[in-house]
């Protein structure tokens, strides 16, 4: 097995523009403060801290036509669209560091279209409790963190779907969705009709983690560029508190782990998004400490001591 040899380069991206609870703009300076670089770097990989991506300050205004903040999550997913595309384009491993989950709408879109370029196959990961697949219609709370999925596959904005240059960023067959336990009822729906594959907890229940990672990454070869979209409230809320909204019955430690050694086996992770820490919501910063070391793992920590 031969390990990574492209530099890692860390972007924070600091807001919370996204979300209904205010706190997930503090989550890259834990993770630093968490020692994430140093870490990384312990283990033989090059990373680079390129700081953080700029954007404008949370209003905390309510929602207008179904969207909270679109104007400034629009702002926020520019610069991290241009960070990530001028990450991949340096041959680095861009991981962001967030901030709330609508990041992901830019991110992505910067990965698919580097993979359009490079005419590679593009597989994403979205380990979360939630499906992040509502649109204005069928959203609860106007959040625009509960909409990146969508977005990404066409459904969603213009402004939103339009950033990565070509509209949808992806095919419902590029993404699968693991650890899933919380979907509104109108997003159900949408979930249904894109045809979506979803391995929620009653899969994780039923088969294990290691079946449904084996599912999960069932067809990555050579070619196929691997993006993980992490979550951090995937993990069960005992283990991870330091999240704006926790969903009980999530994976645990142990299944994390499993989870992060299988992707980080296939040695094709060439991009990664850390979301939706809250450290208002943590004690002590344990669960930016746990995301350090599950990031270990994704990097092939224990393929050292095998
Ligand atoms: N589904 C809810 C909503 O649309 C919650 C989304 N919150 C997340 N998603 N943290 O991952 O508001
Ligand atoms: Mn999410
Ligand atoms: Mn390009
Ligand atoms: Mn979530």
């Amino acid at each position: 097995h031969s390990k990574e040899s492209r530099e890692i380069r860390l972007i924070g991206a600091p807001t919370d523009i996204g979300a209904g609870r205010r706190g997930a703009s503090m989550g890259p300076e834990a993770l630093r403060v968490a020692n994430l670089q140093q870490a990384l770097q312990q283990h033989g990989l090059a990373v680079t801290d390129g700081g953080d991506v700029s954007g404008p300050p949370n209003p905390q205004q309510g929602p207008v036509q179904g969207f909270r903040h679109l104007e400034q999550v629009v702002a926020w997913n520019r610069a991290v669209h241009e960070a990530v595309h001028g990450a991949l384009h340096h041959g680095q491993v861009p991981v962001l560091l967030g901030g709330d989950h609508a990041l992901a709408i830019g991110s992505i879109a910067a990965v698919a279209q580097h993979c359009r370029e490079q005419g590679k196959k593009l597989l994403v990961l979205w380990l979360d409790a939630h499906a992040d697949a509502n649109t204005s219609d069928s959203t609860p709370t106007g959040n625009i963190h509960g909409m990146p999925v969508a977005c990404l596959l066409g459904d969603g904005p213009d402004v939103l779907t339009h950033i990565g240059g070509q509209t949808p960023a992806l095919q419902p067959d590029a993404i699968r969705q693991i650890g899933i336990r919380s979907v509104d009822r109108d997003e159900k729906r949408h979930l249904r009709e894109l045809g979506l594959r979803v391995y929620d907890m009653r899969h994780i229940d039923e088969h294990g983690m290691r079946v449904t990672m084996e599912q999960a990454l069932a067809g990555i070869d050579a070619d196929t560029h691997l993006h993980v979209s992490f979550d951090i409230d995937f993990l069960d809320p005992a283990v991870a508190p330091g999240v704006g909204t926790a969903v009980p019955g999530g994976p645990t430690y142990r299944e994390t782990q499993l989870c992060m050694e299988m992707i980080a086996d296939t040695g094709r992770l060439a991009s990664l998004d850390v979301m939706e820490l809250n450290p208002a919501c943590d004690v002590r910063n344990q669960t930016a400490e746990l995301v350090v070391e599950l990031v270990e793992s994704l990097f092939g920590k224990s393929t050292l001591i095998r």
